[in-house]
């Protein structure tokens, strides 16, 4: 630079201040473009060689108030992006969850048994085999147990109560029930719990809930039975649905039922009028029915094994799976009940 080097300079500033001002860039690229190593303000510097000695200190004086000038706007600019706030915009509504759909049929399902005054309790998902098999009329060797497809756990084995497993069915609530009342009727549980077996279609799952209701007293009959079948019948799946028993077979029950209730898409008819009217089979129960479980009267070494005296206590009991009859209710119509616990939310989010 000439004796003009002085003016050079400070135009040279005033060209990169307006590009400073201008330039749209990010906070930490406008960082390294300007005050950066190799940036415009270090090689702006480098010309303060070029001034002549008695403007030196002058343009020593210009290039420090340039950068402090740049350090000021980057921090100035960095702290507005992170304090603006607009008020004026929506807010982001927070996803609601809700109870899983099977967790709301239990809390229906005990609410109807409660209100007739039977008491909700749970017992072990991990219990001995006395109170899931031997106690319910099933000694070790006794084949019918080869139904309940059970998990077995790896324990060293009890005396008395034998091996432990995963329950396969709520059943062996009743036994400790008993146990629980000191063998003194009367008895009115409602015992709902998770239950396992080695099972996997589409009405079964490894692993699922059962809801058992045990019921003894002096003179308990088939009646008290059936009416409190017809009870749930019409608080669950709505007025005019009806219960239905058949003969069965179980250990631990005798006599043993299987319980249905009619279908409410064909009224119990099994047959559905189309528009000619003609009549054809309902697609959903085939047959005017649905299966939900199992029951019968409390059998006499059951009572025995709790304590009760079958000569003067009698009792009903049954157990149902909570997905199975949760299914059937109108407008679900679930045909697969895996869904539950596939952990798909576009189908959890249904209800
Ligand atoms: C029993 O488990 C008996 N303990 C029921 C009982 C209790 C009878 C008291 C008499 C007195 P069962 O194995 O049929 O019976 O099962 C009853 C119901 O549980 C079935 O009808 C079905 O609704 C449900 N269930 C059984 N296994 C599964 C499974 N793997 N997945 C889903 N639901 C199941």
């Amino acid at each position: 630079m000439s004796d003009n080097s002085i003016n050079n300079l400070k135009q040279a500033i005033t060209k990169l201040r307006t590009q400073f001002d201008n330039e749209d860039l990010d906070l930490d690229a406008k960082k390294t473009a300007y005050l950066g190593k190799k940036g415009s303000f270090n090689e702006l510097s480098k010309e303060i060689k070029n001034v002549s000695n008695e403007n030196k200190r002058e343009a020593g004086k210009l290039l420090n108030e340039l950068k402090q000038y740049l350090q000021k706007n980057l921090v100035d600019n960095s702290q507005q992006k992170t304090e603006w706030t607009d008020l004026t915009l929506p807010g982001i509504k927070q996803k609601k969850g809700h109870i899983h759909p099977i967790s709301q049929a239990i809390e229906e399902i005990s609410d109807i048994f409660q209100k007739i005054g039977f008491t909700r309790v749970r017992y072990p998902e991990v219990d001995w085999d006395f109170y899931a098999f031997e106690a319910l009329n099933m000694p070790s060797d006794h084949p019918a147990r080869d139904e309940w497809e059970t998990f077995f756990v790896k324990t060293p084995q009890n005396k008395k109560m034998g091996k432990m497993v995963l329950t396969p069915h709520t059943s062996n609530g009743q036994v400790r029930e008993m146990e629980r009342l000191k063998s003194k009727p009367p008895i009115r549980m409602i015992n709902v719990a998770r239950c396992y077996r080695r099972q996997q279609d589409v009405t079964h799952t490894q692993m699922f809930h059962q809801f058992e209701g045990l019921v003894v007293d002096k003179g308990i009959t088939i009646q008290h039975l059936k009416g409190t079948l017809d009870y749930f019948a019409e608080k669950f799946y709505g007025p005019g649905t009806k219960s239905r028993i058949r003969p069965f077979h179980f250990q631990f029950t005798e006599p043993s039922f299987e319980v249905d209730f009619s279908c409410h898409i064909c009224k119990g008819t099994g047959l559905i009028t189309d528009e000619h009217g003609d009549k054809n089979k309902c697609s959903f129960c085939k047959s005017g029915w649905h299966e939900v479980g199992g029951a019968g009267m409390v059998h006499p070494n059951v009572l025995k094994a709790g304590g009760i005296d079958p000569q003067e206590y009698t009792g009903f009991a049954f157990g149902w799976g909570v997905e199975r009859t949760y299914t059937l209710k109108e407008g679900l119509n679930i045909d697969d009940i895996r869904y539950f616990y596939s952990g798909e939310s576009r189908f959890l989010k249904q209800f």
